[in-house]
């Protein structure tokens, strides 16, 4: 069994953007963790390494006390440095063979794609999870649908690259509470969502709504 399948996400993998919740990683991993969450992915872009390492290291103490885990994006250095959980790489990151290399065979590790011919790659890797995305139109990575007809994947793609691959897929991009269980439905092991958990004024509310809607 994947790594990934091992762990109690029931369903949901909550991403922070401190932008959009217009709070800092703490007081979103606090909320997520509150609200029952368990496993969450620390997105950063613009923060010095160090700040971003400080806030990190915080992020896997409080975590862990509540057996969830925490994935850095990007930075295989941060994660290894603060003993995180994983590492979440895009395409253009450092390869999943590396990172596993530096992070080892104990870490998550998982990949983003945004085609069938990215994740049959994908599902050949060293990797814990592919990502797929993204799934729905999103305003919070407008980039992310470029290249992708009608700039989203939707369902019946994610369906198919379910079948096709056999690692567990997390769904990713215009996630809502609404869409949430079609998602889980349509093959996905877990929903990554950024806007519709940390734009709420109550994050940690929004987080047991979610898991709530994810039961099946
Ligand atoms: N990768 C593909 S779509 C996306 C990322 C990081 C953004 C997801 O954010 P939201 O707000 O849940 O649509
Ligand atoms: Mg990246």
């Amino acid at each position: 069994m994947s790594l990934f399948n091992t762990i109690d996400h029931k369903g949901l993998y909550a991403i922070t953007d401190r932008e959009i919740a217009k709070s800092s990683h703490l007081e979103i991993v606090s909320a997520i963790l509150a609200g029952g969450g368990r496993l969450i992915q620390l997105r950063e872009k613009t923060l010095p390494t160090n700040d971003f390492y400080q806030i990190a290291s915080l992020s896997v103490e409080i975590a862990h006390k509540r057996g969830a885990y925490i994935i850095i994006n990007d930075r295989v250095d941060i994660a290894k440095m603060v003993k995180a959980d994983g590492v979440h790489l895009g395409q253009d990151d450092l390869s999943p063979e590396k990172a596993r290399l530096i992070l080892g065979q104990n870490a998550i590790i998982g990949l983003s794609t945004h085609s069938l011919t990215q994740a049959l790659m994908a599902n050949k890797l060293p990797i814990d999870y592919i990502a797929v995305g993204p799934v729905f139109r999103t305003l919070t990575k407008p980039e992310a649908s470029k290249g992708v007809t009608d700039g989203q994947i939707g369902l019946d793609l994610l369906k198919e690259i379910c079948l096709k691959v056999n690692k567990p897929i997390v769904a990713i991009g215009g996630i809502t509470l609404e869409n949430a269980l079609s998602v889980l439905e349509a093959g996905a092991s877990a929903v990554a969502v950024i806007s519709d958990l940390v734009k709420h004024s109550d994050i940690s509310k929004r987080t047991t709504a979610f898991l709530e809607n994810l039961k099946r």
